[in-house]
């Protein structure tokens, strides 16, 4: 890995810890939709000895494989697109999602979700992928991944509300078991 490559992780990985959850550990205040100031966010990493500057920032932001991160229009601002466990309303933009959408996880969560289906957890929703390969390597983070299909379509015409992220990630609140099965391949 190329020393910015590792430089890039870093800042990604302290980023997704305060802008998406932790943001008062660096002093920073987001405001209701999850922005900070990118000043303030410099000069925290800088604090922490992560020397950044804005141009490395939007580096981190346009080369994060996710796209985990966006800049607002000015280039003043800096957020998580969604993944949030403090409370933000990031506009997520109702969508009607297709037939079927994928959720990866690991052999061990599988009784209870099977049970009473899948949650958010401390996350504001479950987040689910069109593909599987993303599904596989969202399951991976924690072992030997398990792949679920969701009956999406099925679940929107029942009731259950859809946010399509800027990022292409789609998030809902609760896939209750009917609507879900394993995914063994085609
Ligand atoms: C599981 C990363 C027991 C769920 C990833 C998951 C993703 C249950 C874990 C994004 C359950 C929650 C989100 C239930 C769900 N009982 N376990 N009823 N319902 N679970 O990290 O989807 O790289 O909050 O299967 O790539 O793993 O950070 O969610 O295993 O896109 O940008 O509870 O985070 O993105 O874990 O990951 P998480 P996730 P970034």
């Amino acid at each position: 890995m190329a020393k910015t490559d590792a430089a890039h992780v870093r800042i990604s990985k302290t980023l997704a810890r305060w802008l998406r959850h932790a943001p008062e550990t660096a002093g920073l205040q987001l405001d209701g939709e999850g922005w900070a100031d990118v000043g303030s966010v410099v000069a925290a990493l800088c604090s922490r000895g992560l020397p950044a500057r804005a141009a490395l920032l939007r580096d981190v932001v346009e080369l994060s494989d996710k796209r985990r991160f966006e800049l607002s229009a000015d280039g003043a601002c800096i957020r998580a697109r969604q993944g949030h466990t403090i409370k933000v309303e990031a506009g997520w933009v109702e969508a009607s999602p297709p037939l079927l959408l994928y959720h990866g996880t690991i052999v061990r969560f599988l009784v209870a979700i099977m049970r009473e289906g899948l949650r958010p957890q401390s996350r504001h929703h479950v987040h689910l992928s069109t593909d599987v390969s993303t599904a596989r390597q969202v399951g991976s983070r924690r072992g030997t991944p398990v792949i679920l299909e969701v009956a999406a379509r099925e679940l929107a015409e029942a009731g259950g509300r859809f946010f399509l992220s800027t990022n292409g990630v789609w998030l809902v609140s609760h896939v209750p078991p009917e609507h879900l099965k394993l995914y063994v391949g085609k």
